[in-house]
């Protein structure tokens, strides 16, 4: 495998959002083959899917990684469960973390395992917003501008977290 940018969506409402999210851009890059070139600041967003949970905490980050895809999903997976994710089965229920492959690359793939784009990406404010603060002219394969996809979402409530590290 030759070397590919990806980026990785990172979302949590359980157990300091906050600490859970930080904390897991740094572990990304102990995935092997695999490192970090930027993060973008993080978001607090109202949750989508069942209302009755804390709001999330959500940020990319963009990696260079040499893994194939199904490879760093597993490494995402390994590190979601370090960080105590339990999969209770409630669809879009509360997580201590959420790790996802928004984009790898050009790659457009639809298997039993993986969906890259991101299934999601077009209609989520709290992963769009973020990506466009770490490029601005990206494009998603076969969805089309970043720029243009924020455009013509509804406003939800996305705030910018100031300061992260103090
Ligand atoms: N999978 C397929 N494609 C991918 C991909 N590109 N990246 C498969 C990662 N995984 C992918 O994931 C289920 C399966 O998706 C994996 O085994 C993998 O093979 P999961 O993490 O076990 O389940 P999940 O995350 O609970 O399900 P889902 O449907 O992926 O949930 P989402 O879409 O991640 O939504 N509200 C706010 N404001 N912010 C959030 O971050 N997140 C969710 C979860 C709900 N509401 C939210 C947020
Ligand atoms: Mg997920």
């Amino acid at each position: 495998m030759h070397e590919v940018e990806a980026y990785i969506g990172l979302g949590s409402n359980l157990s300091d959002p906050q600490v859970q999210v930080s904390s897991a851009m740094q572990e990304l890059n102990s995935i092997p083959e695999t490192n970090v070139l930027k993060v973008s600041s993080l978001y607090i967003s109202k949750p989508m899917g069942p209302s009755d949970q804390p709001d999330y905490v959500n940020a990319v980050a963009k990696i260079s990684t040499n893994l194939s895809p199904e490879r760093l999903l597993v490494e995402l997976q390994g590190i979601e469960q370090s960080h105590r994710r339990q999969r209770n089965g409630q669809r879009w229920g509360p997580r201590t973390l959420d790790l996802d492959i928004i984009l790898f690359g050009d790659i457009q793939m639809d298997s039993k395992t993986l969906q890259i784009p991101h299934y999601g990406v077009t209609e989520r404010e709290f992963v769009l917003i973020p990506l466009q603060e770490l490029q601005a002219d990206l494009i998603i394969p076969g969805k089309g501008e970043v720029e243009e996809l924020i455009a013509e979402l509804p406003s939800y409530e996305l705030s910018r977290i100031e300061n992260i590290n103090g």
